[in-house]
């Protein structure tokens, strides 16, 4: 009674709105008020029943009633609506007169379709859309949108910041946690359509029995939301769990042992999704350990899971101490001599940059250089190098300038993009994967702006031609609610943050600065690992002379990794974009940069624009402390208040440790008084 006393009066105080702990994502329900839709179902479907659920739910003041039915439906048989273009999974939702009644008309051509139809709506109408003119239609451009969770079988999330794994292991497959339909439910809100449970540092267990049925459990809850479940698989579970002395993947009993082993899962999961792996990658087993091509390993597995229609899905994120020099080449010259080597239900997944989810990377040379086979874009939703939960970092930018780059594969205009598509090379099979954010903490993403990456992913996975910016106000509208003040405040510090994380990071393509193991805080000056390229100076090569990492015939060459247009234009480090100047180039620190200053002294500005910036979002969020609700608005506040810390420390660190080897000094009123 007198905690409930107390929240009351929290959400009482005067101008301040009720606490709100997040736990809605975009889903807030609309307003109670305001009179529910009348939906009717064409069908009969569990599917079907969720959207008509959502909309009743969600919609209000429809000026007409809601009719949800597939497109082949006979009431719909006579509209001659253009469906046949809406693939398997797309939607259209419009003014139609369904069985002599003008109404509004859900479809599409499969349930999860018209699914996406109704979320689709009601987005429409929570971000300002008039239901009386509503005329939507959208294909997605992806066929796998997939999230990769990293959650251990122990219940720890690796580089998870948002709690302990939403799977509660222990009690499945029994008790089915409810939290694990609104997790569904988010997910198909955006039209996310697989989920990879489990870490690619996979245990073997996860294949063992016990974990396939609580796996099966999951599944069921996730299907009618048009969620497929997936796993990662550890290429050496032959020996572990199958007690086979090889793991080879061209031994026959070992080949036999995936079939069977696939057989079982699909026994307990007939819609199984398939597998991902990382395979000699940070220690992981692989068949390179048997002198066999990542193909040969990829495809013994393709071939386990293909009679039942599943995908291997092989990530090419590899590097080992044999060709320490260059880290940045190695998928690229693994895997590029592989292409049209894999069979045909093998994806190959490549992070956005060569490295590791850096806050600034270069688009990853494999875009554009594999044209037989499927590339599927990886990116890291959780912010493993971006300041974990607590740093406000938006990363729409960032996945929207992946998508956007140029590989210049086959002309002009080859994005990356098209590539993941599957436009530029004709494939059929695509897919996006984003490695989770999510957790058992009550705002599932450890902060109210976390949730806006978990968005920002999957409607660019539907979509990646979506604006950064247009999915930051989608994402505020829902999140905060439509007062402008707020959505504006709200949309501004989000296209603002990646920048200043990457200024106070790291300016000018700098990368992997972050202390070792844990990747929180500076650690340029970090160098007593074990393996060269797990230190921060390996990748600045910072010294007296200069800064940078030399990717030019003069270095490693890595440029030439890339089409020749954008080699020719990295070869030279005044066509390369200043914003990865530093990843190409080692340059002296009196560089001349576009500015007119020099490179030391830009470095400066930059670090120092970068507090700056946290220091504005920070005033931005103050001036609508009386707009949002009590509990969001101040863990919002206070984690600005740990970013501004933590820039200041980054920035001051590095500034230093720079000093400390350039034998620079601060240019004069170089840093703005505090
Ligand atoms: O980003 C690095 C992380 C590892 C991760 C690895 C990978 C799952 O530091 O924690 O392991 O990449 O992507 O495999």
């Amino acid at each position: 009674c007198l905690l409930a006393g107390s929240v009351l009066a929290i959400g009482a105080l005067p101008g301040t709105a009720l606490a709100n702990d997040g736990y809605d994502l975009w889903l807030a329900p609309a307003d109670k008020g305001a009179a529910a839709a009348e939906v009717t179902v064409i069908g009969d479907s569990q599917t079907l029943q969720l959207a008509a659920a959502e909309l009743r739910r969600d919609l209000t003041a429809a000026p007409l009633p809601v009719v949800l039915a597939r497109a082949d439906a006979p009431e719909l048989a006579a509209l001659g609506l253009p469906t046949a273009m809406l693939g398997a999974e797309g939607y259209l939702v419009c003014a139609a007169t369904v069985a002599g009644r003008p109404s509004l008309l859900v479809t599409g051509n499969s349930d999860t379709g018209v699914l996406y139809g109704a979320f689709a709506a009601i987005r429409a109408q929570k971000t300002g859309g008039d239901l009386a003119k509503l005329d939507l239609t959208s294909t997605p451009k992806v066929r796998l949108r997939v999230l990769n969770h990293w959650d251990n079988l122990d219940g720890s999330v690796e580089r998870g910041y948002a709690g302990q794994s939403l799977w509660d292991w222990w009690t499945l497959p029994d008790f089915k946690d409810p939290r694990y339909t609104d997790y569904a439910r988010a997910n198909a809100a955006l039209g996310i359509n697989g989920t990879v449970l489990n870490n690619v540092n996979a245990s073997p267990d996860t294949l063992s029995a016990a974990y396939i049925a609580k796996a099966a459990a999951l599944a069921d809850v996730l299907r009618p939301w048009g969620i497929k479940v997936y796993l990662s698989a550890r290429f050496s579970a032959p020996i572990e769990l199958g007690g086979l002395k090889t793991a080879d993947p061209l031994d026959p009993q070992v080949q036999a042992w995936w079939k069977a082993k696939s057989d079982e899962i699909y026994r307990a999961i007939p819609d199984f999704g398939g597998f991902l792996v990382k395979a000699n990658s940070e220690g992981q087993p692989g068949p390179r350990d048997y002198h066999r091509t990542h193909a040969e390993g990829a495809n013994m597995l393709a071939a386990a899971v293909a009679p039942h229609g599943g995908v291997v899905m092989w990530r090419a994120f590899v590097y080992a101490e044999t060709d320490p020099d260059d880290r940045a080449k190695q998928a690229y010259s693994e895997f590029k001599p592989l292409d049209g080597k894999f069979a045909d239900n093998v994806l190959v997944q490549v992070k956005n940059g060569a490295i590791d989810f850096q806050p600034r990377e270069p688009f990853h040379p494999l875009f554009g250089a594999m044209p037989k086979t499927p590339m599927m874009l990886e990116l890291q939703i959780t912010k493993e190098y971006l300041g974990f939960a607590t740093h406000l970092a938006y990363l729409g930018p960032l996945f929207e300038e992946v998508l956007e780059a140029d590989t210049r594969a086959k002309g002009k205009g080859s994005t990356v993009a098209k590539v993941v598509d599957g436009a530029l090379e004709g494939h059929d099979l695509t897919g996006m994967a984003g490695v989770a954010n999510i957790g058992r903490d009550r705002d599932w993403s450890g902060s109210t702006f976390n949730q806006a990456n978990w968005y920002a992913f999957g409607r660019l996975a539907w979509d990646p031609t979506l604006s950064a910016e247009a999915l930051a106000r989608e994402w505020a509208r829902q999140t905060f609610g439509d007062d402008p003040r707020v959505v504006d405040t709200a949309v501004s510090m989000m296209m603002e943050s990646r920048e200043a994380v990457v200024d106070y990071t790291g300016p000018f393509g700098l990368a992997h600065l972050m202390d070792t193991g844990h990747h929180y805080g500076p650690g340029p000056w970090v160098n007593d690992l074990a393996r060269p390229e797990w230190n921060p100076i390996y990748y600045h090569k910072a010294d007296r002379s200069g800064i940078g990492f030399d990717r030019t015939r003069t270095g490693s060459n890595a440029v030439a990794q890339y089409a020749p247009p954008v080699a020719r234009m990295l070869a030279d480090p005044r066509t390369t974009p200043e914003t990865e100047l530093l990843w190409f180039h080692h340059l002296a620190w009196d560089w001349k940069m576009k500015s007119g200053r020099t490179l030391w002294q830009e470095m400066v500005v930059r670090y120092d624009r970068g507090v700056a910036t946290v220091a504005h979002m920070q005033r931005q969020w103050d001036g609508v402390k009386d707009k949002v609700d009590a509990e969001r608005w101040s863990k919002t506040a206070t984690y600005l208040a740990i970013q501004h810390n933590e820039a200041r420390w980054w920035r001051d660190a590095s500034l230093v440790y720079w000093m400390s080897v350039n034998g620079l000094s601060l240019p004069e009123g170089s840093l703005a008084p505090e």
